[in-house]
């Protein structure tokens, strides 16, 4: 990264390159004729109006995706082709990271630093990742009675619908984009309303890469009307959905009122970061379990919210950590000198607020943090925030906050840490930290969650498959796996 805090000033009055819905390869109004301001959270100025997509407009995405599938433009190419498309997509989204990153800085507030090395850098490997593995992808023949000859063969579903949620706008999108394109899908995606830019601008670049008209369709707009209507759609076959607990019920029951299309759903979590005893040096873990609830401002499903610790190590984490909270510092996302951003919107702001002052009520410990900052930006500053005496029942150490808010719970023996970590409906992720072998490995197997980190917090790649356990939803991103939940398996059996 060459960028500088002036050059990426200079460079916002020209940044936004397409604010209208992408439907059969062509940027268009919404049919309404609606718009809604898409706001950053950096000072709340207005950085684009953006078509706003409703239900005839998702019908029209529906129904080019639908011809897409349907003349085999993309679904019956041989797979090799597919890749190629792909691979020129990945390299695209390469060639333009800087541009790339900054939009999603300015759209939802994150460091543009982290974009870069995170958003950018995942979603270039993970279109990558899913280019190279579909034309190395085998299918089977049955260990049958040789009299009968049985395959097993993929299909593609047909049409996907994609929505995701704000904290990864692109990274998410292209964890589902990645296998559901290289699959042989099409695609109607409905980013979050708070940030619909750097899909949009993805859409342009597919269609530079030559993926074909209708196969990738991006409707903005709200989630109860665009959203709503992907989901109840009779003529969509799946949807992927990233983002809160009650929209996935919502998609299960549209699903279920409508035409029992698949659901996957990724819905966050409660996250433990278990420290036992014998955990490594404190310096160290309090280092990496800052970062892993205060990256991207704690608005990261699997965000390390509650700290269990040791009694016997609790004193000395708990200081180191809020030392490490002490040296974060919200800054203009857009610096890349920035560690910590903007949360997305003022009623998220709010929202955990909110959650702060619940713990104050219910008799929590406010070691530091809770206060808003720079507020005469006009922009949407919270300082991370840590709480001790922290009791398991208060909605602190229960519900999802998704912000810089860290939870301490201490516990004496490794039964009650493995009861505190599985003491929420959650099941998305847990790191655990212990220089022990044994304890390692059978914390690891105890917790249920679908990641679980040893001596380390947010180790992420595309070669493993990512989801959640209980109410963290129904599914996984990532890995050759995902190409499971974009795919028909078909059985044709032949009397010889
Ligand atoms: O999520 P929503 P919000 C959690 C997190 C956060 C809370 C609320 O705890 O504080 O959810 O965030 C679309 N039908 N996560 O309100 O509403 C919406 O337009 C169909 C966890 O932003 O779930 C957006 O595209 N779609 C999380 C997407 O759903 C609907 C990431 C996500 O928005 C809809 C984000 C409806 N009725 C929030 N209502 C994670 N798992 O990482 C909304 N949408």
């Amino acid at each position: 990264m060459t960028m500088t805090y002036a050059e990426n000033l200079d460079r916002l009055g020209s940044l936004v390159k397409q604010t209208d819905a992408f439907i059969d390869g062509v940027f268009t109004p919404s049919v309404e004729g609606r718009r809604l301001d898409s706001i950053s959270p950096r000072d709340g100025a207005v950085v684009a109006s953006v078509a706003e997509c409703d239900r005839a407009d998702v019908d029209a995405a529906v129904r080019a995706a639908r011809a897409a599938f349907e003349d085999g433009r993309w679904s019956r190419r041989a797979p090799r082709s597919r890749r190629r498309v792909l691979q020129r997509l990945s390299r695209l989204l390469e060639e333009h990271a800087d541009e790339l990153a900054l939009l999603e800085s300015v759209d939802m507030g994150k460091p543009v630093s982290d974009a870069i090395a995170v958003d950018l850098r995942v979603s270039v490997q993970t279109f990558d990742f899913y280019a190279e593995a579909i034309d190395k992808t085998y299918d089977q023949v049955a260990p049958t009675d040789p009299s009968v000859h049985a395959t097993i063969t993929r299909e593609p579903l047909g049409v996907v619908g994609a929505v995701v949620p704000w904290n990864f706008p692109l990274m998410l999108t292209s964890w589902k984009l990645g296998p559901a394109l290289a699959a042989g899908n099409s695609v109607v995606l409905k980013p979050a309303e708070q940030s619909p830019l750097s899909a949009l601008r993805l859409a342009e670049l597919a269609a530079e890469a030559g993926l074909p008209d209708g196969v990738l369709n991006v409707v903005p707009g709200y989630g109860e009307t665009a959203g709503a209507a992907i989901g109840r759609h009779l003529d969509v076959d799946a949807v992927t959905f990233t983002g809160s607990g009650p929209v996935g019920r919502e998609f299960l029951r549209h699903a279920a009122d409508s035409n029992i299309k698949q659901v996957s759903l990724e819905l966050g979590g409660k996250s433990p970061q278990i420290v036992m005893a014998d955990a490594p040096d404190t310096v160290d873990v309090a280092a990496a379990i800052a970062g892993g609830i205060f990256f991207n401002q704690g608005e990261v499903c699997s965000a390390g919210s509650r700290l269990l610790v040791h009694s016997s190590r609790r004193d000395e984490l708990t200081e180191a950590v809020v030392q490490a909270a002490r040296e974060l510092e919200p800054g203009d996302p857009i610096d890349p000198a920035a560690r910590l951003g903007a949360m997305v919107e003022a009623e998220h702001l709010d929202r955990v607020l909110a959650y702060v002052d619940s713990a104050d009520q219910e008799g929590a410990r406010r070691l530091i943090g809770g206060g808003r900052r720079r507020e005469d930006t006009g922009g949407y500053y919270l300082e991370p925030t840590v709480l001790d005496d922290v009791a398991p029942t208060m909605r602190v150490a229960q519900e999802e906050i998704f912000g810089p808010v860290l939870t301490i719970l201490p516990f004496d023996t490794i039964e009650e840490a493995v009861a505190l970590a599985n003491g929420t409906p959650y099941g998305l992720a847990a790191a655990v930290w212990t220089n022990d072998l044994s304890t390692a490995h059978l914390t690891a197997k105890a917790i249920r969650a679908g990641t679980v980190w040893v001596n380390c917090y947010d180790a992420s790649d595309v070669t493993v498959p990512f989801g959640g356990y209980g109410e963290s939803g129904i599914g996984r991103d990532k890995s050759l796996h995902a190409l499971d939940k974009y795919s028909h398996l078909k059985t044709t059996w032949m009397q010889l």
